[in-house]
């Protein structure tokens, strides 16, 4: 196996005989061999496009690209069955392209053409994986294009979930994952990466739009950190469809619902307060679960990453469902109307003690862009009047590493006059230190999930227009982001498409970018890697860091 498309890819080279996340060879060579079915598939489906034919296979596509994200399946069984669909759907494509006279007789990639027994997908996979483009500059951009597009599959699923898509979404998907077989140029690539960036802004501004409109505008709200004394279920992940019918179904049955990493976003949103079953969020970012899943004493749902492999003492209450998935856990897939029976997780639960307390009080949230836009005047006042001389962007993912630290001394050492602008589970660095606020504006301005990192460019170009400014690098604004995973490629893409420079991203930069690829970024954006804390923040602040 050869696996370096998240942060924590070994030695920060890549993973080679098992993932520092906890995936085997076998589960990394079949993803490898999914993504390789994908890119057969999307030739087809480019091809029926192009001769004006539907193609089909969006929501497939797209799923099939989620699976492979960093930590969400580790299934290898599980695994083989969604190659074994996306080849079925391949070769009835290829039919339906021959039934109607459109040739395809120059589709010979590899990707296209292949079959082989489900005992021989990992071999095929590991033969096409990462490392059989030999020229480390297109195997970047080849990289980078694909887990770009693997979090906009990501943030397009969870609004396909709440019945909202966009065709020209799921295209780009596909003539992103064709292109990777085709024999582009450096620069060729370069304008599919940024391609995906726009792509990615149309996706997190589609699924900003499913969450608004099916569960209301964000508000600020005081989220519950300790427990009650009812047994409990813990839900995870982003999907808060999956949340909505849990909450349905566990209504009166004496079952509390706590939200776990990046899931605590849900209570921001007015729909899910009325369930006063909704008990509150507990602990911290996904790789404290071990620790945290065996505390909680009752069933916990898995409704995307990020898995950590879970011990055998709480296997037996792992549950997963959507395009999660894990060896030895329960699945709970929807039927043909999306609907999901819960009803072994609340039978579980009943016989549960109540979850063990981990902390207690409570922290502030639901700073999306309606909630901050209708405190503009205030914000514009702060600014004007230099109580709040920054605003810094420190958004993304958390992770394990020692290295992370410095997210949150950086909080910690920020100047008073600054603010904290942040989205996705980075946030667990810093969102329970005591910060204060700047005339009643918090100092740290939770806006959601990562893909709610939509909400804070918003929140930009929102400031960027009342101060009457041309360009988003004027602002008072600084982006210091942590990165793990797919998703948090996808956002940075996101950023790049909007024009903003200057981003310090950390704790390393992605192992995937080659020195060819990097220079790019850096010549183009000042794209840089973090550094010491105190330097950095007299550099995002101009102002010396806060001694501790
Ligand atoms: Fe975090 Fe995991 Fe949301 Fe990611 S829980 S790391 S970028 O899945 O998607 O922020
Ligand atoms: Fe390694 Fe990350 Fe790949 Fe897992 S997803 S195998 S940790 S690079």
């Amino acid at each position: 196996m050869f696996c370096y498309q998240c942060q924590e890819a070994l030695k920060n080279e890549g993973c080679v005989k098992k993932g520092v996340c906890g995936k085997d060879e076998e589960t990394a060579s079949l993803q490898d061999a999914l993504i390789h079915a994908l890119k057969g598939l999307s030739l087809y489906a480019r091809r029926a496009r192009s001769a004006g034919m539907a193609d089909d296979c969006g929501p497939l596509v797209t799923d099939a690209l989620f699976v492979t994200v960093t930590n969400v399946n580790f299934d290898a069984p599980g695994i083989a069955t969604w190659i074994t669909r996306v080849l079925d759907a391949r070769d009835g494509l290829r039919d339906r392209l021959a039934a109607a006279g459109i040739d395809v007789s120059d589709i010979r990639h590899d990707s296209a053409l292949w079959t082989d027994d489900p005992t021989d997908f990992a071999r095929h996979g590991a033969a096409w994986g990462v490392l059989s483009q030999p020229d480390p500059d297109i195997r970047s951009l080849r990289e980078l294009l694909i887990y770009g597009i693997k979090g906009i599959a990501a943030y397009s699923h969870h609004a396909r979930m709440l019945k909202k898509t966009d065709p020209a979404v799921d295209s780009f998907l596909q003539d992103a994952l064709a292109a990777t077989t085709d024999e582009l140029s450096v620069n060729e690539l370069i304008g599919m990466v940024m391609q995906a960036g726009s792509t990615a802004v149309t996706a997190m501004a589609m699924l900003d739009a499913a969450h608004t409109e099916t569960y209301g505008h964000p508000q600020i709200t005081t989220v519950q950190l300790g427990v009650r004394n009812h047994p409990g279920i813990l839900i995870s992940g982003h999907d808060l469809k999956d949340l909505e019918q849990l909450l349905e179904q566990t209504a009166g049955s004496g079952v509390d619902v706590y939200t776990h990493g990046e899931m605590l976003p849900a209570h921001y949103y007015p729909a899910f307060s009325k369930y006063t079953h909704l008990a509150g969020n507990y602990g911290g970012a996904w790789y404290e679960q071990k620790k945290e899943f065996a505390a909680f004493n009752g069933p916990i749902l898995m409704t995307t990453n990020c898995i950590v492999p879970p011990s055998k003492d709480y296997l037996h209450r792992f549950f997963t469902t959507g395009v999660a998935g894990y060896p030895g856990a329960v699945h709970i897939s929807a039927d043909a109307a999306g609907r999901k029976n819960f009803g072994p997780l609340i039978a579980l639960a009943k016989g549960c003690n109540p979850p063990t307390e981990l902390e207690s009080g409570t922290i502030v949230g639901g700073f999306a862009h309606a909630q901050v836009l209708a405190l503009a005047d205030k914000v514009v006042d702060a600014v004007k009047s230099g109580a709040i001389s920054r605003f810094i962007v420190m958004g993304g993912c958390d992770g394990r590493q020692k290295e992370r630290e410095y997210f949150t001394n950086v909080a910690r050492r920020l100047p008073d006059n600054t603010v904290i602008l942040t989205a996705g589970c980075a946030k667990f660095r810093y969102n329970k230190l005591p910060l204060g606020d700047i005339a009643g504006i918090p100092r740290v301005l939770d806006a959601g999930q990562c893909n709610d990192s939509y909400s804070l460019a918003l929140i930009a170009l929102k400031l960027k227009e009342v101060f009457g400014l041309d360009d988003i690098n004027q602002l008072p604004i600084r982006f210091d982001i942590a990165w793990y995973e797919q998703k948090a490629v996808t956002v940075l893409l996101a950023l790049l498409h909007l024009g903003v420079k200057g981003i310090r991203l950390g704790p390393t930069l992605p192992a995937f970018l080659s020195p060819g690829v990097t220079k790019v970024l850096v010549d183009n954006f000042d794209i840089r890697l973090i550094g010491d804390v105190v330097q950095d923040i007299e550099d995002m602040t101009g102002q010396p860091a806060r001694a501790v």
